[in-house]
């Protein structure tokens, strides 16, 4: 499918999609959160996907909602209705895909653009690229999940302080907190997240999609229903081809072939 707003590749079962909107920081317009979007079903779908990488071209990573087209949007527009459509769908396909995904944070990540970043499992974060929660500093409240994931990451008085000063976080500052895994210099963060990533796609896929299901479930869960659905997706990785194969190449002493399977 060709793209106006986004650049997918997919190489040796990574997926990258590189937000591409450089001249304002990969600022979302209607248009690319479309594209994200239908980028990431296609992802979720492939079989030749078996981790995912987001980032952004140019310095930025993605700074939010394009505020020109905010300024510019038509007597009634209804936030809500514009959420519902665009960011909602994309941060909860970000969370129910039973893939790895990373955000690859090259540079400035704001508003939506946070929400972005935080709602993948895993953020590795160029040493000059910073983070800006955005919404405070122009008068909104959160969205993309912002409220949600930052609390759960840093804890509660963190987050407020973070989301109402509205204070740049550096990268080294986000790795402090535990917003990011780890800092790399601009330079390498790409070859270092592909090596990681390359572990995740030669991973045992199914398996990681259902330690993703049972963590993200695990939020609104006591510990018996927690260990009820563990038993349940157990059963079910029990039974996949790559189970057998980890079993057979630890007692053959080899490494295993991991197929996604
Ligand atoms: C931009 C933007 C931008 C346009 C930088 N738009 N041009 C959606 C809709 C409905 C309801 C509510 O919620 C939402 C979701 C949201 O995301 S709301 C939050 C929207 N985002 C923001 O408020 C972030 C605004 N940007 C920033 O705070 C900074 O630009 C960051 C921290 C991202 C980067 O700072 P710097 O590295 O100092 O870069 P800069 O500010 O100089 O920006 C570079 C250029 O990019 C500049 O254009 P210029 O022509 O002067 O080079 C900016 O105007 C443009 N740009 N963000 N969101």
């Amino acid at each position: 499918m060709a793209y106006q707003t986004i650049l997918v590749d997919t190489q040796d079962n990574i997926t990258t999609i590189t937000l591409n909107r450089p001249e304002v920081l990969n600022a979302f317009n209607n248009e690319m959160a479309a594209e994200v979007l239908a980028a990431l079903k296609q992802a979720e779908r492939d079989s030749a996907t078996r981790c995912l990488v987001l980032t952004g071209a140019g310095r930025g990573f993605c700074a939010g909602q394009d505020l020109e087209v905010l300024r510019a949007r038509p007597e009634g527009v209804s936030f809500r209705e514009h959420l519902l459509r665009t960011y909602n769908p994309i941060i909860s396909r970000l969370r129910t895909m039973e893939k790895p995904v990373i955000a690859q944070i090259n540079g400035a990540a704001a508003g939506a653009g946070f929400g972005l970043a935080l709602a993948c499992d895993l953020r590795y974060m160029a040493a000059s690229a910073k983070f800006r929660f955005a919404f405070s500093g122009i008068g909104l409240a959160p969205d993309s999940g912002t409220s949600y994931f930052l609390p759960r990451l840093i804890g509660y008085a963190r987050a407020f302080e973070l989301a109402a000063t509205n204070l740049p976080v550096a990268a080294n500052a986000a790795l402090e907190l535990g917003l990011v895994e780890s800092v790399f210099p601009d330079e390498t963060l790409a070859a270092e997240v592909r090596t990681i990533a390359a572990r995740l796609a030669h991973g045992p896929t199914r398996a990681i999609g259902l330690l993703k299901r049972a963590m993200n479930k695990s939020f609104e869960l006591s510990l018996d229903e927690a260990l009820d659905y563990e038993a349940h997706l157990q059963e079910i990785a029990g039974q996949t081809a790559d189970h057998h194969e980890g079993v057979a190449a630890f007692l053959e002493k080899r490494t295993p072939v991991f197929l996604g399977k």
